[in-house]
């Protein structure tokens, strides 16, 4: 078939941070599949692979147009021979083989339904799998599986955490939760991150920043926050980890997947009719209990390290680890969730706004809506 590649195919970065990617992906019938095999490599631990197709599904979703032939794809980076190959596939017969084959295996399919639970990571999900364990019904009823605080919470609430939060949930968490830091804190501010921030209609856990404009106030204010929220009534589900943040410690060497800053992991209790647009309608008692749990991530770090957290906690994760390898790669400098760090001048870069971390690392800023890579 005729086919010319399109001008946008020429001018496409490496990285995801020079790309421009909103929610509207053109081309989900290729980045679904390579999603699928990155989480397959994932669970094979095969890093390489996983990083290629997270990148080349990345590349996909910054296209302004789906793709309808292989010519299409010429010039663009990150797709190699081996994701051509599955997108022929798809192109030709609708459809990838491989995902499907992926899909039909047995361990795939167990490490997927016990990752799905809140508190299972791939290492537990392999250890039941290895036990012989295919289903979450065979992980409860086995009597020598301890789970841990976090996990019979994910299995308590399964049901309802495994449903994507609307946009709506999300606002009207942000009011539930604003209106208790207010209480005890009024010149506190919260800030929704996450995909949320950058757009999403869903997501699978609603996050928030919390800070206070003065220096070392931020201390303390998310344990009495959260015994606040007990006291509504509203928290189902709270491991609280206090900061480990010292900034005489940074930069740290090695890759951190997660950040120092005080923060909590909760459960809460949303009622329905504290959604806007749902009018408060009583729904059929039969289909529903008046109320759903909710994932919320809760992250409270120093005010001056406000811009930094926001970046970091914004996403999308693909967005975080090009910013990232950017820094390091072009630029010589270190960035995380905390600071950035010029190598070669030795020294940590301030910033009080985003835009002042993109324009130390001599980039045009990129809009939250536009890091949906
Ligand atoms: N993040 C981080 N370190 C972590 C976890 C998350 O820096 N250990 C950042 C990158 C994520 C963002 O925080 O993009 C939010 O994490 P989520 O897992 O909630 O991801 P999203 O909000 O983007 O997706 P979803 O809509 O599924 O919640
Ligand atoms: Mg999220």
């Amino acid at each position: 078939t005729e086919c010319s590649p399109p001008t946008a195919a020429t001018n496409v970065s490496q990285y995801a941070c020079l790309r421009r990617t909103t929610t509207e992906n053109h081309n989900k019938i290729f980045t679904d599949v390579f999603e699928e095999l990155a989480e397959n490599s994932e669970f094979n631990e095969s890093k390489g692979p996983c990083l290629a197709f997270r990148r080349a599904a990345s590349v996909l979703k910054s296209l302004p147009s789906a793709v309808h032939c292989l010519g299409a794809i010429q010039g663009l980076p990150c797709l190699g021979e081996h994701t051509k190959a599955v997108m022929e596939e798809i192109l030709i017969f609708g459809r990838s083989f491989k995902v499907e084959e992926v899909q039909s295996d047995e361990r795939y399919q167990a490490l997927k339904l016990f990752t799905s639970v809140f508190g299972v990571g791939p290492k537990t999900a392999e250890k039941w799998y290895r036990r012989g364990l295919r289903s979450l019904k065979e992980i409860l009823a086995e009597p020598n599986i301890q789970l841990n605080r976090m996990q019979r919470a994910g299995f308590l609430y399964y049901m309802d955490i495994s449903k994507a939060v609307s946009k709506a949930e999300a606002k009207a968490l942000r009011s539930i939760i604003e209106e208790t830091a207010h209480w005890i804190a009024p010149d506190s501010k919260l800030a929704l991150t996450g995909g949320f921030r950058r757009g999403k209609e869903y997501g699978h856990d609603v996050d928030f920043l919390l800070t206070v404009p003065e220096m070392g106030k931020e201390e303390g204010l998310l344990l009495r926050v959260i015994d606040r929220l007990r006291d509504q009534g509203i928290l189902l589900y709270c491991e609280h980890q206090g900061s480990t943040f010292d900034m005489s410690k940074l930069p740290s060497r090695r890759f951190e997947a997660m950040d120092h800053f005080e923060k909590c992991f909760l459960i809460l209790r949303l009622e329905e009719g504290q959604m806007e647009g749902d009018g408060g309608l009583q729904k059929d008692p039969g289909e529903s209990r008046g109320w759903r749990a909710v994932r919320v991530d809760l992250v409270a770090p120093p005010v001056d390290r406000y811009a930094f957290a926001l970046l970091g906690w914004t996403g999308s994760r693909q967005f975080e680890r090009d910013l990232r390898r950017f820094a390091r790669k072009e630029r010589g400098m270190c960035l995380d969730n905390h600071a950035l760090y010029d190598k070669t001048k030795k020294l940590f870069l301030p910033a009080t706004s985003e835009e002042d971390i993109f324009a130390h690392l001599g980039l045009e800023y990129v809009e939250p809506w536009q890091r949906n890579a």
